[in-house]
């Protein structure tokens, strides 16, 4: 290589290496001066232009439920999301901006004990209106954590309570895992929902499946899907996937 090309090939690497660095640091200093909500009580911002983007800091002070409520306006589209310092989305809304709407656009995720921050964004139209929205929280040991989308990561839970979780997307899976004190037989049920099917299964630590189950969401339906399993002592773990706020109930 002569000396030209090589002189061309650093600048080249370096310029590289500064555009992530400015993209990455974008973020961080976004996140970092991001403006604490109190939970469960409404704020007011606005977004100055179409690019704005307004970052809020959220403080959860024990495992729960985190939801994020976007007032919907005529002719204004917000994007919303829950997110990590990373920038990770656990959860994301957009409102309805159609002649009729009215109300909050809500959605929710378990996480434990944290930080964590909320976005807003214009989708569309949303610029220069003023906007309301809520961080809302409800601690309980109960409620899904995420992310929880595989076997490693599976949330701890104990035998015969209920817990709440949700399914952010098709590509959302929650695991949670259970330990079982002796032999005997172990149930998953799932709370049945019209117009909502879920699967869920029971595996063991290698990821085999012993039983699985189907939801009911036609129109009539009620009560919960149940399957069980026969079981030694040993540690096993329910997957639970294609949900969207399933509610499982483990009985031994
Ligand atoms: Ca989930
Ligand atoms: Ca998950």
């Amino acid at each position: 290589m002569n000396l030209f090309f090589r002189k061309l090939f650093i600048f080249t690497f370096v310029i590289f290496c500064c555009t992530f660095a400015l993209k990455d640091n974008a973020v961080h200093a976004a996140i970092n001066s991001a403006t604490q909500l109190t939970l469960n009580q409404i704020h007011k911002g606005k977004l100055q232009n179409s690019g704005d983007k307004d970052f809020y800091k959220v403080v959860v002070p024990s495992n729960g439920n985190v939801s994020l409520s976007v007032k919907q306006q005529h002719g204004a589209y917000w994007y919303g999301s829950i997110l990590n310092s990373k920038g990770e989305v656990y959860e994301d809304i957009h409102t309805d901006g159609s002649e009729f709407a009215k109300g909050y656009a809500t959605t929710q995720v378990g996480l434990p004990k944290g930080t964590y921050y909320i976005e807003i964004e214009s989708s569309y139209e949303a610029y220069g209106k003023p906007y309301e929205i809520k961080a809302g929280f409800t601690a309980s040991n109960n409620y899904e954590k995420e992310f929880n989308n595989n076997l490693t990561t599976a949330n701890s839970i104990n035998l015969n309570q209920t817990y709440k979780g949700s399914l952010k997307d098709t590509n959302d899976e929650d695991f949670y895992k259970v330990v079982v004190p002796s032999d005997g037989n172990v149930s998953l049920s799932v709370k049945q929902q019209h117009g909502a099917y879920w699967y869920g299964s029971i595996l063991n630590s290698k990821g085999e499946v012993y039983e699985d189950i189907h939801t009911d969401g036609s129109e009539s339906v009620e009560g919960y899907a149940v399957t069980q399993v026969a079981y030694l002592k040993e540690l096993i773990t329910y997957k639970l996937k294609i949900l969207l706020m399933p509610m499982i109930n483990l009985m031994k």
